[in-house]
């Protein structure tokens, strides 16, 4: 995939897509675009969103994947966020959680600081570093046929995964979730702890 091909999908539409049928999955968000993606659903005490932190939301959800190895976790980031931290993923190439799927919301620039390029609309290929680092599945996604064959994956298959969306430059309207980042830990917390104790987990 190089940086100056066309691409289709939308990013609300995307996460819509993967999101109606998340059933328990247990959700982190970047900062920033992929937050308000995710918040533009509704809120779910199953999200735990990040405002801050930036390079974070892999090594967040990396950390919840292993505490609750019985949940799939899902993490959705921007690609600016996703290159902050990009060590992370060979953390998680070498944890190997198998409940851990990684969704980049690739539109090729820092959407929240005004829209400049990054490395990825240069060519720069997130789902190849991935597989470099050792994961077996880290593909790109550009149209929604594609992503029809990956959301079964998203929900099923053995992690760790990691699905590059390449998104279109778009101008969504800002959706903000509570912003307060000890409520947001405490509440996730808690919504966990006590759904655990309720299966007997
Ligand atoms: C350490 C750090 N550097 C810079 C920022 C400013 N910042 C906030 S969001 C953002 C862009 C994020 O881009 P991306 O993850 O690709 O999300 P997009 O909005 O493009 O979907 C930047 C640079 C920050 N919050 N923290
Ligand atoms: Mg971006």
């Amino acid at each position: 995939m190089k940086g100056n091909e066309l691409v289709i999908l939308d990013r609300r539409h995307l996460v819509e897509r993967i999101l109606c049928s998340r059933d328990d999955l247990l959700l982190v968000t970047g900062l920033g675009a992929p937050t308000w993606d995710v918040a533009a659903l509704g809120d779910n005490l199953n999200n735990f969103y990040l405002w801050g932190g930036m390079g974070g939301a892999v090594p967040t959800a990396l950390g919840l994947a292993l505490a609750q190895s019985k949940r799939r976790v899902l993490v959705l980031t921007g690609d600016g966020e996703m290159l902050m931290g990009i060590g992370s993923l060979a953390t998680v190439a070498v944890q190997k959680p198998k409940n851990l799927v990684i969704g980049v919301i690739d539109n090729q620039r820092y959407g929240e600081t005004g829209m400049q390029r990054s490395a990825t609309a240069f060519g720069v290929d997130i789902a190849s570093i991935a597989r470099g680092a050792g994961f077996e599945t880290a593909t790109n996604v550009t149209t929604y046929g594609e992503l029809d064959s990956v959301i079964p994956q998203i929900y099923n298959s053995q992690g760790p995964l990691l699905f590059n969306f390449k998104v279109t430059v778009s101008d969504h309207p800002m959706i903000l979730p509570e912003k307060n980042g000890l409520e947001l830990k405490h509440r996730f917390r808690a919504h966990i702890l006590n759904a655990k104790k309720k299966i007997g987990g």
